[in-house]
Order: C-alpha cells, then sequence, then structure tokens
C-alpha cells in the first residue's frame, strides 16, 4: 500500500492530492494514509501536508529501495524482491541466512552502509552511508560446483557493462575487480553453499564506490581505491545503475541457465579486460606465477604464458599489473 501511495503522489508531482481522492483510489482509511505518510518520511521523502488540501511529494530521495527501482527494471526475477536497509554488518552475510532459510532466487539484499563489509579472505570492505552500491543476489542455479567462478566472471560482465552504460569507461581486473585508472571502484565476493555435486545456493556480494568524494576515501587505501564521481566528475544515479546490472545480469546469467555456456559475458570480459596483453604477476594458494596474460578461455580461467612459451590456466587468483 505504501508503494501504491508513493506512485500516486509522483504521478501527481507538484501537485496535491486529497486525502479523499487517496482513500478513494486504493480503499484505504484516512488514518492508515497519514500513518504510511509518515514512513514515507522517514525513509526520506520530503512530503508537504496542508489541510483541506492534501499531500504533495516534494523531493524523492536518492534511496535503494524497490519502489525507487522498479519502474528501471526490465527483469523477471533478478531484483524483484529487494531487502533494504539502512544499516547492516554485511549484506552477503545477511543474504547467506536468508538464503539458508530459503530465500528464492533473485532475492536481493541492499543497504545504505555496512558496518563489517567484506571482502575475500576475510579482508575488510569500505561501505560509507549512501555513497555506494552495497549489495548481495540470492541465486539458486542448477549447476555444478565446479562451474561456480563462472559466476563471478559473469557478474564482472554485467557490472562493467552497467558502468559502461553511463558513458564511464572502465575495465574488468579478472577475476573479481572492476577498476579505472588502476584503481578500484567494485570489487565482487562470490560464496557458494553446496554439496560435492549440487549447488544449495550462490551469494554474489556486489560493492561499488559510487558517489565518494576524494576525501570519503580512507588513507589506507587512496592509492588502490576510486569511484565513479572521482573518476567521471559527476554525480551518479545509483538507481539506475543498480537496475542497469539487474537487468544485464538476469540476461547474461539466463545464457548460463539455459546454454550452460557464457559465451556473451566473456566476450564483454576480453572487450573491457584491464589484464590481457599484460605482463602480470598472479597469487594463488600461496604460489606465484608470472607471465603474460594472453587469453581467457570460454569457462572464464585466464591463460598465462610464462617465458618459456608455456601457457598456463589459473581458476582464480590475485592479479597484479
Ligand atoms: C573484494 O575483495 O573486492 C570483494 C568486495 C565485495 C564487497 C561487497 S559489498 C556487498 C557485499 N557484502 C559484503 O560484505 N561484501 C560484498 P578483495 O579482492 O579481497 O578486496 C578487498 C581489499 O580491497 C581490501 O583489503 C582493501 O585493500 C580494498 N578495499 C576495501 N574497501 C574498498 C573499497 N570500498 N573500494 C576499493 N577497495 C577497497
Amino acid at each position: 500500500m505504501k508503494g501504491k501511495i508513493l506512485e500516486l503522489l509522483k504521478k501527481n508531482k507538484g501537485d496535491f492530492v486529497s486525502g479523499q481522492k487517496i482513500s478513494e483510489e486504493l480503499n484505504v482509511s484516512r488514518t492508515a494514509i497519514w500513518k504510511y505518510m509518515n514512513q514515507l518520511k522517514d525513509e526520506g521523502y520530503e512530503i508537504e501536508s496542508v489541510s483541506r488540501k492534501g499531500y504533495r511529494l516534494i523531493l524523492t530521495p536518492d534511496v535503494l529501495t524497490y519502489d525507487e527501482i522498479k519502474d528501471l527494471l526490465k527483469t523477471k526475477r533478478i531484483g524483484r524482491d529487494i531487502l533494504y536497509f539502512n544499516s547492516i554488518d554485511s549484506t552477503n552475510s545477511k543474504a547467506k541466512q536468508l538464503a539458508s532459510d530459503g530465500k528464492g532466487e533473485g532475492t536481493v539484499i541492499i543497504s545504505e552502509e555496512q558496518t563489517k563489509g567484506r571482502g575475500r579472505l576475510g579482508r575488510n570492505w569500505v561501505s560509507p552511508k549512501g555513497k555506494g552500491v552495497w549489495m548481495s543476489i540470492i541465486i539458486r542455479p542448477d549447476i555444478q560446483p565446479i562451474d561456480a567462478s563462472k559466476i563471478t566472471q559473469v557478474t564482472a560482465a554485467a557490472v562493467s557493462k552497467s558502468i559502461l552504460e553511463l558513458g564511464i569507461k572502465n575495465y574488468i581486473k579478472w577475476p573479481n575487480d572492476i577498476i579505472i585508472n588502476n584503481k578500484k571502484v567494485c570489487g565482487i565476493l562470490t560464496e557458494m553453499s553446496g554439496e560435492l555435486n549440487k549447488i544449495n545456493y550462490i551469494v554474489i556480494g556486489i560493492g561499488i564506490n559510487v558517489n565518494l568524494d576524494e576525501n570519503e576515501i580512507p588513507n589506507d587505501i587512496k592509492d588502490i581505491a576510486t569511484s565513479l564521481k572521482i573518476e567521471s566528475g559527476k554525480k551518479v544515479s545509483r538507481k539506475q545503475l543498480v537496475a542497469n546490472i539487474f537487468n544485464n545480469f538476469e540476461e547474461l546469467y539466463e545464457e548460463l541457465l539455459n546454454k550452460n555456456e557464457i559465451t556473451h559475458s566473456i566476450e564483454i570480459c576480453k572487450e573491457n579486460s584491464a589484464v590481457l596483453g599484460k605482463e602480470i604477476r598472479v597469487i594463488f594458494r600461496n604460489k606465484e606465477i608470472r607471465g603474460k596474460a594472453v587469453d581467457l578461455t570460454d569457462e572464464g580461467e585466464l591463460l598465462i604464458e610464462n617465458q618459456e612459451g608455456k601457457i598456463q590456466k589459473i581458476i582464480s587468483g590475485e592479479v597484479s599489473i
């Protein structure tokens, strides 16, 4: 009901809508309307109420609720159930808990801030309030656990394409970072629960530095982190970015589900690659591999050619360019 009231106010943007009209159109009591208006105000909507005139929407906040994103969505499942938080420890932790409790495919947990945002291998992820996109998508693909790392490539492709659609050129640093000017704007954390030959669920955590200014990036990561705003010089619409990601992700993910391949995602990963053709160093399971990144396989593994011309295939790791 709150969503419907909001829609009505938005349709009449700038004009008053009387309590009676809302009450008649939506079949809701005047007291209930008052209650919903207060809830909307709590979420940051500026609503003017004048007796005998009614309610008027003055300002829509930049929040990542379903009500604000839904008009931009083309998806069937991804992002159709959004759980929105003002603050949370980690959206991935919450998503894992909800997925264990049975939450379905496509559910997304979004928070305006994270107090214990996580990177890979127990690292920390800086997630200040209202400045980024900190979210996790729950999926339950019927694929082999060994193929789960493909999901990271599908996600990287979806995020990279979505940022490009906002007019900002960006590069994928295999396997899970998006970088601009050699600094990280996005990290992806894919976590899986499964058995030997069956996936229970996968949680895809996506953290994007969107509207942080330079002084909002902590000193210890200043040299390696940046934001879309810093790099493009303009404030970026988080809603549009999130909607683009859901739209692109669903399309690319369906290729995996329907055809068991990720050709389209790999194409995007190759086109926007920050590593292909470069001499790199990869640390994987405490082993260092040096060589030239020559290609990505159809499965999303990185091929590295060493000085003797020998080619090695790696499925994951920490890349330095
Ligand atoms: C990642 O780890 O890049 C995965 C980050 C995933 C974050 C999302 S946010 C929503 C969801 N919920 C979570 O709790 N997590 C996911 P990794 O490759 O290990 O990179 C972590 C390293 O990046 C840290 O050790 C820092 O050096 C650096 N770092 C921390 N915060 C950063 C930020 N906001 N931007 C850029 N770099 C950052």
